[in-house]
């Protein structure tokens, strides 16, 4: 298999460590709705290295960030969500790397598992301290919603637009959340028999609170987000058992998730746009 690795980028022009609260920040902002092709945007932003890495020029980051993306035909979202995001990230003086993590056409969406692969697939590639699991469909909307993982895992889109802008419920842990490289391997990441829609951001909650953990929130003012419409995805029909496998989560923690998962991967670094996201696309056996 073709593995290669992230280029090492020179050193930046500072060493000092970047402020704790970024003086770049703006606060309260709206989506950019303006429709980007992938080409203007490699354009536009000239601080991306290939493969989705940036950082700060004058200071070093306190965190090395990986935002994994799980995704299957949301292209629109996926620009939507990085022309967003990549300023927004810019402002927090972030050193971060985007992972888009692919399904192949076929097999029902599992989004656990493929929280897991970019995971285990980012280590393979880098070093990374702190690990932003984001859907492709949700745009923050407040640059002070600082992306950097703590001593507890951290649950970012709080309040969202199609929830008029409060938490979902009160055990809500989907949508964008980060955890340390240290908290997702203790989890065990998540798990990998939520085949289709639901009940896999509840049973990570699950995880992290077996562990100990408690969840880290901002106020809801910093952690707004719209959520772009959609319609229900062909191929990931709600999971008619994610109930039944919630109640036996904390079970099965030890034995399904990061050390049981099957896969494979298809590398394909031949296409243009790769020098916005490092794309790992992946068949799934659901059946394994
Ligand atoms: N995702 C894809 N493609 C798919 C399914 C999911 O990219 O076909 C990714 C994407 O990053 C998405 C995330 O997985 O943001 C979560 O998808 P989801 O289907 O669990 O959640 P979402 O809230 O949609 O996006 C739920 C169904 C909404 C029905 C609305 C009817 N009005
Ligand atoms: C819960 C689901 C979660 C889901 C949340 C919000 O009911 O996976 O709704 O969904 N849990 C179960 O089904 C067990 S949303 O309205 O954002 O699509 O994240």
């Amino acid at each position: 298999m073709d593995l290669f690795v992230l280029p090492e980028l020179e050193e930046s022009g500072g060493h000092s460590p970047c402020a704790k609260l970024p003086p770049t920040l703006a606060g309260p902002s709206q989506t950019d709705t303006s429709l980007v092709s992938f080409r203007h945007m490699v354009q536009t932003f000239k601080h991306l290295h290939q493969n989705g890495r940036f950082r700060p020029r004058d200071c070093q980051a306190h965190q090395r960030l990986a935002v994994i993306i799980p995704f299957r035909n949301r292209k629109s979202h996926l620009l939507l969500l990085l022309n967003n995001l990549i300023p927004f990230l810019s402002r927090q003086q972030a050193d971060v790397t985007f992972f888009l993590i692919e399904q192949l056409p076929g097999a029902i969406f599992n989004k656990g598992a493929l929280l897991n692969i970019g995971y285990l697939e980012a280590l393979k590639l880098g070093q990374f301290d702190c690990f932003i699991f984001h859907d492709v469909d949700l745009v923050p909307l407040n640059d002070k919603n600082l992306y950097r993982c703590g001593d507890n895992p951290r649950h970012f889109s709080v309040a969202i637009n199609k929830f008029s802008y409060s938490l979902a419920y009160k055990g809500n842990f989907g949508g964008v959340v980060g955890l340390s490289m240290k908290q997702y391997s203790e989890v065990n990441g998540n798990s990998n028999l939520y085949i289709g829609w639901g009940g896999e951001d509840d049973d990570l909650l699950e995880r992290v609170t077996n562990k100990g953990y408690f969840i880290s929130r901002y106020s809801g003012e910093l952690s707004k987000y719209d959520m772009v419409n959609h319609s229900r995805d062909k191929g990931n029909e709600p999971n008619p058992f994610r109930v039944k496998l919630l109640e036996l989560a904390r079970v099965r923690q030890e034995v399904d998730g990061l050390n049981s998962i099957h896969y494979s991967i298809h590398y394909n670094r031949t296409i243009k746009d790769m020098a916005l996201f490092t794309l790992i696309t992946v068949d799934i056996d659901n059946d394994r």
